[in-house]
């Protein structure tokens, strides 16, 4: 039902829609967009400076959420950098690949459905 009157009840005296001439605002479903979680994957060879970089860079974290989430990777072997529409996750993990092999290092990242 694409134009449902937004308040309750019944059109009537106070209903936006019965005021004549002022605008008035219709319910749209907008489908909410799937979010995906950006993996990073823990490996023997990326400096864990690298690591915090990549999350203060990239994914916008401040320098003390960046080590927690690093040293998670580090311990467990995996750990959630952010969750983004598709398009934005998918860009993301090519700029951690991308800084990482500029500097000959195997940090990957990965992507799963939230
Ligand atoms: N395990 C790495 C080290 O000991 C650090 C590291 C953390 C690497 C997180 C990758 O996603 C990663 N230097």
């Amino acid at each position: 039902m694409p134009n449902e009157p937004i308040g309750p009840g019944a059109v009537g005296p106070g209903d936006p829609q019965q005021e004549g001439g002022i605008a008035t605002q219709k319910r749209r479903k907008v489908a909410r967009p799937e979010r995906f979680k950006v993996l990073l994957y823990n490996d023997d060879y990326t400096p864990m400076e690298f690591v915090v970089q990549i999350l203060e860079n990239l994914f916008d974290k401040g320098p003390s959420e960046a080590t927690q989430i690093m040293l998670q990777i580090h311990n467990s072997g995996l750990g959630v950098a952010g969750v983004y529409v598709l398009e934005i996750a998918e860009t993301k993990i090519v700029a951690v690949h991308g800084q990482a092999e500029r500097r000959g290092l195997p940090l990957r990242a990965g992507i799963e459905k939230e």
